[in-house]
């Protein structure tokens, strides 16, 4: 069936579970790991791509603006910004070698790409280097060739070179073999990942096809249900600064902790994740949005204490619009990480607590988003996010998010970055 990916140290389907979480295969040492590169079909040339030059990222964004990940009915395809490709391939301590291109020797044309950036992994009480890998993209001339399994051990062997041997992956598609998961909500139900949209501009999104106009709704009820206010309300809220770093870092280094499998960041990589990517701090903000700004980043502050208290985040990937007379463009704004001290306060029923707590943060998000002028906000079922989703009046999505593990063994786990049992 799977022919490549049977070779693979990756658990394999109809696997047991194993008892104990471990490695498949022991990481190579650096002598023994190949030395040259994987051959490509003649024609074809491996090419590594410098992200510091503008130029290169712009090939890198080509590419993939027209031949990445399309929803199933190819209405709408991912469009990745050249600032956002900046701000995801170079996180502290990045390596060049693993940014990763085909081209044509004669032309030199990019044709495919694969990424991938180091990380630090918690999965359950086990903590890891890993690469997360990224961007896999093949030019639509080429598929069904077999190319997607070369550039998979290309970047393989640049990653064990630098002497890690574990990854992280999504993909929209099922592979041999999705992290579990499903798990148990209080209501008895199991789901897997996945995507969830709160629309923000009716209008656009009808027009576009995102979402219609249900029986028994006019357009104008619909807009109304759909409003979102015109502020944010949580007293204390304001745009991370450089200030926050080390509280923002502690924080999140506390929420984490709740969930089964999350990463470990430095300060560092915090100050990367949510400072960098913000576009130009030089112009004034006043809508919500900077030229140029793929990330956005607020705390709240307590206003006697001056401690931050929760944080949020979310950042921009627009859809290209395929075939539409007047869009080209669907503006969409993903949750990304987030973390509330309510989670830690003792109190008769700690997870109301932190319930109400949420719906008040991430509702200032949507806020926000929408001043910023995002048509839609997407979150998928990670995290507390299932806490919020209704409340908020996001409604599922037909998408899928599955999570998968390189040379990493694990029971299921209770969900990745477990959903906690807040109802
Ligand atoms: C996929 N998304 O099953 P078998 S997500 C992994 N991830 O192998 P061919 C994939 N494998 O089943 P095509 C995959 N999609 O025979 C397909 N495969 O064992 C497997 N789409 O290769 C597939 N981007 O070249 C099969 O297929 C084999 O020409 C077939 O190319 C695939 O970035 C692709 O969705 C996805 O550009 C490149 O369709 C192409 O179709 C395309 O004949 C649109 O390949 C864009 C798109 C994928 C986004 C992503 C995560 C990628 C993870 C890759 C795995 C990393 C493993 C860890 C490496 C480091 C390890 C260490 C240490
Ligand atoms: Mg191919």
């Amino acid at each position: 069936e799977h022919k490549f990916w049977a070779t693979q140290p990756v658990p394999q389907i109809g696997e047991e579970p194993p008892s104990e979480d471990g490695y498949i295969e022991p990481t190579k040492a650096i002598e023994d790991v190949r030395r040259e590169p994987y051959p490509l079909p003649k024609d074809f040339e491996w090419s590594t791509l410098d992200i510091n030059d503008g130029k290169q990222i712009k090939e890198v964004y080509d590419l993939l603006s027209l031949n990445y990940v399309e929803d199933d009915d190819a209405a709408f395809r991912f469009q990745y910004s050249a600032e956002f490709l900046e701000w995801a391939l170079k996180p502290p301590g990045y390596f060049k070698e693993w940014h990763l291109g085909v081209r044509v020797s004669s032309n030199k044309k990019l044709v495919a790409f694969i990424s991938g950036v180091p990380t630090t992994l918690r999965v359950r009480e086990n903590v890891f280097r890993a690469s997360e890998i990224n961007f896999l993209c093949v030019h639509k001339k080429l598929r069904s060739k077999r190319l997607a399994p070369v550039l998979i051990k290309e970047v393989t062997r640049q990653v064990h070179l630098q002497g890690i041997a574990q990854a992280i992956y999504t993909a929209g598609v099922v592979l041999p073999t999705p992290v579990s998961t499903c798990r148990q909500v209080n209501r008895g139900l199991s789901f897997i990942t996945s995507y969830y949209h709160r629309s923000l501009n009716i209008p656009k999104l009808v027009d576009v096809k995102f979402t219609y106009v249900p029986r028994n709704m006019t357009l104008a009820r619909m807009i109304r249900v759909y409003k979102t206010d015109s502020a944010p309300r949580l007293p204390g809220l304001r745009e991370m600064e450089e200030k926050d770093v080390p509280q923002v870092a502690d924080l999140f280094a506390r929420y984490m902790q709740r969930f089964s499998m999350a990463p470990i960041m430095t300060v560092d990589e915090i100050r990367h994740l949510f400072l960098s990517g913000r576009g130009d701090v030089e112009q004034p903000c006043e809508k919500y949005r900077r030229p140029k700004q793929v990330l956005w980043a607020y705390v709240v502050e307590d206003p006697k204490e001056h401690r931050i208290t929760d944080f949020f985040s979310f950042y921009s990937l627009p859809s290209t619009v395929i075939n539409h007379p007047r869009h080209n463009l669907l503006e969409a704004a993903y949750l990304f990480y987030y973390a509330s001290d309510a989670a830690f306060e003792p109190g008769v029923d700690e997870s109301n607590n932190l319930k109400t707590r949420l719906v008040h943060l991430i509702g200032d998000a949507l806020v926000i988003a929408n001043q910023a002028k995002f048509d839609v906000f997407n979150a998928v079922t990670l995290m507390d996010n299932m806490s919020f989703l209704d409340d908020l009046k996001f409604g599922a999505g037909d998408g899928l998010l599955n999570f998968y593990l390189y040379n990493w063994r694990t029971a299921p786990l209770a969900g990745v970055n477990a959903v906690s049992d807040v109802e």
